[in-house]
């Protein structure tokens, strides 16, 4: 039995609004003003199937959490009926440029360059960019405001040179470390990154079984697409690498506390706190795009925490309010009583505070990050805060306390050993492992991380360096890093709409 395509049809509006998702319908006009994504964009599915734009953003497990059991009307009898009468419904303006994006899409694929043409990260990038939702695309690569610190993430590893050693025996070189005890097999990470499925239909597990392949670390985002426990299931296995957890701090403490328990107890070895982002930053190109796809300010990522969301800020920035933003120093040892995880605090961005973290005694480990320069532009690089952090920590014998790890803009196994070099225990990728899944699913991961892994190992012979623990600050040379020499990046829109100021024109021009 179950419901016909017809009666849920019926339920298209306001006052009763029913949608389908994978199969089964459900009545959410009472959660509409709930939505943290804003209503407009249920509105959009009312009394017809919205699958394949709830899945992307919405773990599986959403609607049995946030929506009352009494609003689960049961199975669709008829899905043909449902598929054909959406067919024939005539499409919006949007839908129709949203027909033609897939069109587009399907074709730029058909083109896309084996992945074995991808020698480098920005390889998977440029691909990345071709043959992805332009949505998709905005939301995984915009940053804050003028995108000034996303650019510079990457500028930074540029004033920094290396000094090799010579006539070294370099025939082995040992890439592996550990991470808070445990081995792995590079120096790098998979960092936390919202919402893979935006990406690839099949989420953050295609980060996590590249990871397993590699025996690297993957940090899983407390706003992924796929379930935790998805996650953790896709990772286990022989040869099981290692899940650490990133959170982000519900003002519904009870809420964090099951998430970090069910974590630990399901075999994640760290907490990462996310603690730059109070509030989200602005991130316009995500704006517009979405702008773009709903005919007004709508939602890039639709994720219930529970809470109502204020439309009026834009899409994502509504989603985080479930973030607490009165989180503070103070809270470090409610942390600490609820976990015997290590605690790391991520996105630290000046030493004096790697030092008060370091001297709670309550915190394993910091991450100095400006979140991929999507939250306060101009923050500095990671690099930057790294090279004043590592003295800091030195001179009050706390180096050895605290484990330091960076992300943002690292693209080259160089910008790796730079930032080992200068004290890092390891870096965190995001992006370009998203675009490298994106573009070619978990092939293209384990491509990308196989060749971080072989430019490390030449990089590291060249240097003069046989295993991570020979990096060290002499092998830089880093007198331009802090000073900025080759420029703040360009400031596009001001640059566009700027005026330029005139001198006196001749009368007769
Ligand atoms: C980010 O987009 O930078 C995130 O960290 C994920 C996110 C997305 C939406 C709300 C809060 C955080």
């Amino acid at each position: 039995m179950g419901l016909s395509a017809k009666e849920i049809s019926q339920h298209s509006d306001r006052q009763s609004c029913w949608v389908i998702v994978r199969g089964n319908v459900f009545d959410v006009t009472e959660f509409l003003p709930e939505h943290p994504g804003g209503e407009k964009i249920i509105l959009k599915y009312a009394g017809r199937d919205a699958t394949a734009a709830f899945d992307p953003v919405h773990p599986p497990d959403t609607l049995d959490k946030y929506l009352d059991k009494s609003k689960h009307l049961g199975p669709v009898a008829d899905m043909e009926a449902v598929a054909a009468a959406d067919k024939n419904r005539k499409k919006t303006p949007e839908e129709e440029a949203e027909a033609a994006e897939e069109t587009r899409i399907a074709e730029a694929r058909k083109n896309m360059p084996p992945v074995d043409s991808c020698y480098n990260l920005l390889d998977f990038e440029a691909v990345a960019r071709r043959i992805m939702k332009k949505g998709a695309w905005a939301y995984y690569s915009s940053a804050a405001d003028d995108e000034i610190s996303l650019r510079e993430n990457r500028a930074a590893f540029q004033r920094v040179w290396f000094r090799p050693r010579i006539l070294i025996d370099v025939e082995r070189v040992d890439l592996s470390t550990r991470m808070f005890g445990a081995r792995v097999s590079a120096p790098f990470y998979v960092t936390a990154t919202a919402l893979g499925k935006l990406g690839h239909p099949d989420g953050e597990t295609c980060l996590t079984k590249a990871a397993a392949r590699h025996q690297v670390v993957q940090m899983i985002p407390t706003l992924a697409s796929c379930s935790f426990d998805e996650i953790m299931d896709a990772a286990e296995g022989p040869g099981n690498p290692y899940q650490w957890l990133q959170l982000y701090v519900n003002k519904d403490r009870e809420i964090t506390r099951k998430i970090i328990q069910h974590a630990e107890a399901r075999g994640c070895r760290a907490l990462f706190i996310t603690v730059d982002a109070p509030q989200l930053g602005r991130r316009e190109k995500d704006m517009r795009a979405k702008e773009a796809a709903l005919g007004d300010g709508g939602s890039s990522v639709q994720k219930s925490e529970g809470l109502k969301s204020d439309n009026s800020q834009g899409a994502a920035r509504a989603i985080s309010s479930f973030i607490d933003p009165s989180l503070c120093w103070d809270d470090l040892p409610w942390f600490r009583s609820v976990t015997r995880l290590p605690i790391i605090l991520k996105g630290v961005q000046r030493a004096e505070d790697v030092v008060r973290a370091a001297e709670t005694g309550l915190v394993d480990g910091v991450v100095l990050s400006n979140h991929g320069g999507r939250q306060l532009d101009f923050a500095r690089s990671s690099l930057e805060v790294l090279a004043e952090t590592m003295p800091a920590l030195r001179a009050r014998g706390l180096d050895r306390r605290i484990e330091v790890y960076v992300d943002g803009g690292l693209r080259r196994a160089t910008d790796i050993l730079k930032a080992l070099c200068l004290g890092a225990k390891g870096v965190g990728i995001g992006r370009p492992f998203l675009y490298a899944m994106s573009a070619y699913g978990v092939d293209g991961v384990d491509r990308a991380m196989s060749l971080l892994k072989d430019e490390l190992e030449m990089d590291m012979r060249l240097l003069g360096a046989r295993t991570i623990d020979d990096l060290g600050p002499e092998l830089v040379d880093t007198r331009s890093l802090g000073s900025h020499p080759n420029g703040v990046p360009d400031d596009y829109l001001a640059r566009d709409v700027y005026d330029p100021l005139q001198t006196p024109a001749q009368r007769n021009a």
